[in-house]
């Protein structure tokens, strides 16, 4: 309905009229000229206008809109790109404003203006000038535009810089040609293609992510062939739990960096998710971080993680799972929540889980047992450090206060050696936030609507 149409022109940012892009439509060149040149009204059918527009809307920039009350249609005026900059739109001075790559052109290079009316369905043609109409558009030869209760547009010329020499009144040319435009600015289309060929690359480029600060000590100490192999990704804080864990209970194991994102063999043949962490043990290998440090209580010695006590364990394994269940899923829909009503909405939310835990744990700390450090908080802890490291200057997360048991906490957490051996410099985090926005195994929307 032509009214929704018009609704939906307001949604539209600045002098952007079309929402498609069509990459190689037939005839471009003998259409880039038509539209180029405007020397009589061209009309267009909507997809025409939809088609051809954004691949010649770099010759003009948009200087106004003028709507009209209880009339279909919407006239949008363009002035030639290579008039220069308005008068009355002074330089800005302001030393913040990031500078723009401008190629410097004399001003009043040229004079060509146009309008273009978009016609909703059920509008007729206006003549408001005494032009010939070229009925253009295929389909539209002959017939009357509108009448088909389409969508139409048309493109003329409201001026020009002293008449086209024919003497017929109709406005001049162009004073440059359509090369000239093209190496000023490029179409919408153009853009399009660049900015896909520059995500294209940016997808390709191998990932990166290397860790550096006392992780690379660390993993120094750790590099030598072991039966116990650990398959981790520094940046990762499900890697970080059992890295944690090896260092805590003291073990020797062989550290071996992996990217997930690249499924090296030995990763699909430990962890046939293709996950880490994973780790293998001769001829025994498992996935899953939760199930890989039970493991590793289990079989191991070196200094105990789990109480022995059977109701203090199974307290400890029910606030293992309010950390898988509730808190990790809060803190992956942290990282998605792009506007500032969701930002606060699942800040508040995440605290609240968070919470929760700190009030079920020892009240003099200051570990969830109290003095020494349980799987409780090695399944925490990577999550922990990342929330200020994360979202500290991108949400609304507020760190702990002094003082509180909370704070006592983070504080042992992010202090603890065995924590710290782990720890990459913070820029591995940081730069690595995007990961936590793609879809994956622990971010699904599903989670995002806990
Ligand atoms: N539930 C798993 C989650 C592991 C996980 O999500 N690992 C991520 C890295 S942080 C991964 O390997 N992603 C690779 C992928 O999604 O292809 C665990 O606790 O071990």
């Amino acid at each position: 309905m032509g009214h929704s149409s018009t609704d939906a022109i307001e949604a539209r940012p600045h002098g952007q009229l079309v929402s498609r892009i069509v990459l190689d439509p037939p005839d471009l060149d003998a259409w880039r000229e038509r539209l180029f040149n405007v020397d009589d009204t061209i009309i267009l059918t909507n997809e025409q206008f939809e088609t051809y527009f954004p691949h010649i809307d770099n010759v003009y920039s948009h200087r106004s809109t003028q709507r009209y009350k209880r009339k279909p249609f919407i006239s949008h005026y363009w002035d030639c790109r290579m008039k220069g900059r308005p008068p009355g739109t002074p330089k800005s001075d302001d030393p913040a404003k990031k500078k723009r790559k401008r190629n410097a052109r004399e001003r009043d290079l040229c004079d060509v203006k146009i309008k273009i009316t978009e016609y909703f369905p059920g509008a007729t043609i206006q003549s408001d000038h005494d032009e010939q109409h070229t009925f253009v558009a295929d389909g539209l030869a002959g017939g009357q535009p509108g009448m088909d209760g389409e969508k139409f547009w048309t493109i003329q010329r409201v001026n020009g810089n002293g008449g086209n020499g024919k003497g017929d009144g109709v406005a001049g040319p162009h004073k440059h040609s359509l090369d000239k435009s093209d190496q000023i600015k490029k179409s919408t289309v153009q853009r399009y293609l660049t900015t896909q060929e520059k995500e294209a690359r940016k997808a390709q480029k191998p990932f990166q992510r290397r860790p550096s600060g006392q992780a690379v000590q660390t993993i120094k100490k750790h590099n030598k062939e072991h039966d116990l192999k650990l398959y981790a990704a520094c940046f990762c804080p499900f890697s970080q739990r059992v890295w944690i864990a090896l260092e805590a209970k003291g073990m020797a194991y062989q550290y071996c960096e992996t990217d997930p994102y690249r499924k090296p063999t030995q990763l699909l043949e430990a962890n046939p998710r293709g996950l880490v962490p994973a780790i293998r043990e001769g001829d025994w290998a498992s996935g899953e971080s939760s199930v890989i440090l039970e493991y590793l209580e289990d079989r191991h010695s070196g200094v105990p993680l789990l109480p022995t006590d059977a109701r203090l364990k199974a307290n400890c394994r029910l606030w293992i799972d309010h950390i898988n269940v509730k808190i990790v899923p809060g803190f992956y829909a942290l990282a998605r929540a792009y506007d500032s009503t969701k930002q606060f909405e699942r800040t508040e939310r995440l605290q609240a889980e968070i919470t929760a835990l700190v009030q079920a744990a020892d009240e003099r700390g200051p570990y969830f047992l109290g003095t020494d450090m349980c799987l409780v908080d090695i399944h925490f802890a990577p999550f922990a450090i990342r929330l200020s490291r994360l979202f500290r200057d991108r949400t609304m997360w507020l760190d702990p206060m002094p003082g509180t048991r909370w704070h006592q906490w983070a504080n042992a957490l992010e202090h603890n050696p065995h924590v710290q051996a782990t720890l990459s410099n913070n820029e591995l985090y940081t730069e690595t936030f995007d990961l936590y926005t793609m879809p994956g195994p622990q971010h699904s929307d599903q989670l995002l609507d806990l």
